[in-house]
């Protein structure tokens, strides 16, 4: 049932997507600028999400590290190779960012001039990282602060014990209706894409979906990469047994994300595949629901490359301290993406706005984040179940 409401929206979206192509290339620009207010209400929709959704789901991931005397040998390790793995996914979506160059040449210039903000050293992202005040740091949705505060929260509820117990309970609460609320704005998606798309193309002609084209060969290319170099490898060196075994053996599970596009919606298949596998269940239920939560490769991989595609379209140059801020950004941010479809260009919005690129770029990249959102999701969870038969082969289980 899910996936068949999954399809459809899917078909929603793309067929707004092409329909907001053709109004904005047949219709007078005064025709298109009525639809105009659709595209903002749903840019502001996704905006009002990230606060809530982030701190909810993250606070919940990280206090499913359950008592960390019993799984802190399973959670460290876990936790270093989900945060390795999405290091390199991103190292990989910035190279070829770089490489492939998809937003060169479109030179759109912005209505007016993003403040060029000095790129901070290392020293100040790290220092800006940890909030003075927590609540400050909502109200002016300070995401990295956020992110911060949630890992603290959530470590400490677990070490409340039964006094942290209904902290949790709520968080858990809010973190499903905050799913639920996603699903509510997923729903205006079609129209809201139809309308960004039908600006954008208004504004600055066919021309600029051409390199849309490239953006989605880069995001395919660089998940395809990541896929076969780092879980291949991980699978062969640390877990002794041959990818093609790997592969075959999460098939299901990545192709229902594919379609469903929700890390969280196939959370069950990944479980009964890896189970299938030989993953031991006490393995399985804590590294896959922490990795359907905080483990987003393929989201960090295509935050790389949409980050470059923005600058390189707006002509605004990145520093390697850019682009390094941007890794810290987006693997952060990437931890605190929900497992549910469009929550990756929730959080783009978070990576473009920390590295002072314009919002107009993420309203570009809205049109075909469907279509990028079935490859980053199904990369998503194969990186999950890739962590939990190295993690399951290193606490002795028979693969
Ligand atoms: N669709 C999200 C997931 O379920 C990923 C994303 O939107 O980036 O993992």
């Amino acid at each position: 049932m899910a996936e068949k409401r999954g399809v459809s929206l899917i078909w929603q979206i793309t067929i707004g997507f092409v329909a907001g192509i053709l109004f904005g290339r047949m219709a007078a620009p005064d025709a298109v600028a009525y639809v105009d207010p659709l595209g903002k209400i749903f840019m502001a929709l996704l905006s009002m999400l990230i606060v809530p959704l982030v701190l909810s789901s993250l606070v919940v991931g990280v206090a499913s590290l359950g008592d960390l005397k019993s799984l802190g040998r399973i959670g460290v390790k876990t936790l270093a190779l989900y945060l390795i793995t999405t290091a390199i996914a991103i190292g990989i979506g910035l190279a070829l960012g770089n490489l492939m160059q998809p937003g060169a040449g479109m030179d759109i210039a912005l209505a007016k001039a993003t403040e060029a903000k000095a790129a901070p050293s290392l020293g100040q992202v790290l220092t800006n990282m940890f909030p003075k005040n927590a609540f400050a740091s909502m109200v002016n949705a300070n995401m990295l602060q956020i992110i911060v505060f949630a890992l603290f929260l959530g470590v400490s509820m677990t070490l409340a014990g039964e006094k942290g117990k209904p902290a949790l309970d709520f968080f858990n609460s809010l973190a499903e209706t905050m799913y639920k609320m996603t699903a509510i704005v997923m729903k205006f998606a079609p129209y809201g894409v139809f309308a960004l798309i039908a600006v954008t193309v208004s504004k600055y002609g066919a021309a600029v979906l051409l390199p849309f084209a490239k953006v989605i060969a880069a995001v395919y290319i660089g998940c395809i990469l990541h896929a076969v170099l780092v879980y291949s490898g991980m699978v062969a060196v640390f877990a002794r047994k041959s990818p093609l075994w790997f592969f075959k053996g999460i098939k299901e599970a990545s192709l229902t994300a594919f379609v469903t596009r929700s890390s969280s919606g196939t959370l069950p298949v990944t479980m009964e595949c890896c189970h299938n596998m030989g993953v031991p269940d006490k393995v399985a239920s804590f590294v896959l629901p922490l990795g359907a939560t905080i483990n987003m490769d393929g989201t960090a991989l295509y935050q790389g490359v949409c980050a470059l595609f923005i600058a390189q379209a707006f002509g605004i140059p990145l520093s390697l301290t850019a682009q390094f801020g941007i890794l810290v950004t987006a693997t952060l941010g990437s931890i605190g993406t929900a497992g549910v479809p469009g929550a990756g260009l929730i959080m783009l919005t978070l990576v473009t706005t920390q590295a002072g690129l314009p919002i107009e770029g993420v309203a570009m990249i809205a049109g075909i984040d469907a279509v990028l959102d079935m490859i980053r999701t199904s990369l998503n969870i194969t990186g999950d179940a890739a962590v939990a038969t190295v993690v399951a082969k290193s606490e002795g289980a028979e693969l």
